[in-house]
């Protein structure tokens, strides 16, 4: 019996060491396999990416027949409609009102030329003619550089303010923030919720826009160039200057041209080998890059022209330039931006924290606008 109670006890003991080690197994798998999906962020990214589309993709499908339109239009020198990433800033933002306010997104744009010889739509179809809306109730509103109407989106029921069929808007502010904040809209907007502005840039851009055949085609030389040698990787900057003789109507000014060298010097460290891309704002700094660079310096053909002062050179040629340069950037391998929309855009829809940086106050650091949440 003694025996017995023994024997009992000394399996109960291996049972209890059994139990014990497969709860450790179980419990390290489990561990492990949280590690792997939140690290690294890259396979973060991609998650979040597939489910944004699957939701925002939906958006099309609604059969609405009210719209609002980005609309820049007329003369170049009489109408103003921003530069060309704050007419993208407030693209986007049109594109997340329309969907909220039940109207479709149309973009018109034909300052200082016609959008579509240069970028077309992707998934989601803006293409809409003035012609084809002819005849609707509409009205025109321009609010760039409204903080008060951007403010007002908290609150605003849209529709009951504007009862127009068609609302036509000049707009160049970030729309998402106030929107979200809107009890009205909120539900509406649950998919930003925990994405960092940089990923819900990145979505509706994809969904937007795609780059013409025109400039895909000069933009696949440009890269098969690149793939030709795997050992060498492309490193590029987007250097804004601001006011300076190549655009001399801009009116801010907000890196020297003493202040690039830090950027030459960077290169210069990091990657000996590599292509350099830079595009820029001046071309003082782009003959720089070739001088220094000489070999090892890609560039592309076009004159570099602000969007919204083009008042001389063959405009059309340099914004096939722009664009092309924003969607080289996308593709970069390192990339330093100026703190200027115009290269941020393309750092957010290249889509990874990894390899890039933010040239300000003469200095170049680390830039991560993947990591700010909103909420
Ligand atoms: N090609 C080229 N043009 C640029 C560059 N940076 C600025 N520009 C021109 O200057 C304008 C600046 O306006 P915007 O894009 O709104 O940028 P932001 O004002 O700096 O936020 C752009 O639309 C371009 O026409 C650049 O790196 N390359
Ligand atoms: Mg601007």
């Amino acid at each position: 019996m003694k025996f017995e109670i023994l024997h009992l006890k000394r399996r109960l003991k291996y049972l209890c060491l059994v139990l014990a080690l497969c709860v450790a197994v179980i419990f390290s798998i489990l561990l492990l396999a949280r590690r792997t999906n939140s690290s690294p962020d890259k396979y973060k990214f991609i998650r979040l990416e597939t489910n944004a589309l699957s939701t925002l993709s939906e958006w099309r499908n609604h059969s609405v027949d009210r719209y609002i339109i980005y609309s820049c239009n007329g003369r170049i020198g009489k109408v103003h409609c921003s530069g060309w990433g704050n007419r993208l800033i407030g693209i986007v933002a049109l594109y997340i009102l329309a969907n909220v306010t039940d109207r479709k997104l149309g973009i018109i744009m034909d300052n200082p030329c016609n959008l579509t010889d240069f970028l077309v739509p992707n998934i989601y179809n803006w293409s809409v003619s003035a012609e084809s809306l002819a005849g609707r109730s509409s009205i025109f509103i321009d609010v760039r550089n409204n903080h008060g109407f951007t403010n007002s989106l908290k609150k605003l029921n849209f529709n009951a303010e504007f009862p127009q069929d068609v609302v036509y808007i000049a707009s160049n502010q970030d729309y998402h923030f106030p929107l979200f904040k809107n009890k009205l809209y909120r539900n509406r907007l649950h998919w930003i919720t925990g994405r960092s502005t940089a990923l819900i840039y990145k979505h509706i851009l994809e969904i937007l826009f795609k780059p013409h055949h025109n400039i895909q085609r000069q933009l696949d030389v440009f890269l098969a160039k690149i793939k030709k040698d795997p050992d060498r990787t492309l490193t590029c900057a987007q250097i804004r200057l601001g006011k300076n003789p190549t655009i001399p109507w801009d009116n801010r000014a907000l890196n020297t041209l003493e202040s690039v060298r830090m950027i030459w010097r960077f290169f210069r460290q990091r990657r000996p080998t590599s292509w350099i891309f830079v595009t820029t704002d001046s071309q003082e700094v782009r003959d720089e890059a070739k001088s220094m660079f000489s070999m090892n310096v890609l560039d592309t053909e076009g004159e570099i022209i602000h969007m919204d002062k083009a008042y001389r050179g063959d405009i059309c040629r340099g914004m096939t330039k722009l664009i092309l340069d924003q969607w080289i950037l996308i593709n970069c391998d390192t990339l330093v931006i100026s703190a200027s929309s115009f290269g941020r855009i393309p750092a957010f829809i290249r889509g990874t924290p990894f390899g890039l940086y933010l040239f300000a106050n003469s200095s170049i650091t680390p830039w991560n606008p993947f990591r700010y949440f909103i909420h």
